[in-house]
């Protein structure tokens, strides 16, 4: 087991389109539990490989109170998604204590491997939904900022760069 960093934006590399997974290995297996632990530790209901610079398309996520049902999805497709939109409050690891409203689809379908590589549908509303949304948009470089007004966008990277200095400061 091990932590992995979080690349915070706006990291160019957090724009790169993750390739699909080749096939669901030791390799994969360990990387899901690195970026499970990492996930739990930061306190995040998920995490995208793009986060932690792997440009995969495996995503993990725990949106249970207890944060005891990791889901592990790999090449993830949505199969089908609700005309129905809802605009919710997002956060993210990589633009830490910003949080602002994004418009989604409500309800949706995604097929994808899980850990034992085996494929599945699931069906997904609320909180789920939206963070399978937000995180299948990092492994298509997406970052949930760019939803938001050229202005507040502009704002976000300022105050993060300024963040960054401040830490490299210390
Ligand atoms: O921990 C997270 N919380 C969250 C809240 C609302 C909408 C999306 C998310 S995902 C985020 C973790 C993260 O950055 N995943 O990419
Ligand atoms: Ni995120």
């Amino acid at each position: 087991m091990a932590l992995l960093s979080i690349l915070t934006y706006p990291d160019p590399r957090l724009h790169t389109v993750a390739k699909p997974v080749q096939a669901v290995d030791a390799r994969v297996r360990s990387l899901v539990t690195d970026m499970l632990e990492t996930m739990y530790e930061a306190n995040g209901i998920g995490l995208a490989a793009t986060q932690v610079d792997v440009h995969e398309r495996l995503i993990v996520i725990d949106t249970s109170e207890e944060r005891n049902q990791p889901l592990v999805l790999i090449n993830p497709e949505i199969t089908w998604a609700s005309e129905d939109k809802q605009v919710g409050d997002e956060g993210c690891l990589s633009v830490p204590g910003i949080y602002d409203g994004v418009e989604r689809s409500s309800a949706i379908k995604v097929r994808a491997l899980d850990g034992d590589g085996k494929s599945r549908e699931i069906s997904a509303e609320g909180i789920l939904a939206v963070c399978i949304q937000h995180e299948m948009d990092h492994l298509m470089g997406k970052v949930f900022v760019e939803y938001l007004s050229p202005l507040k966008r502009n704002r976000i990277k300022t105050k993060m760069l300024k963040a960054r200095r401040d830490t490299e400061r210390v």
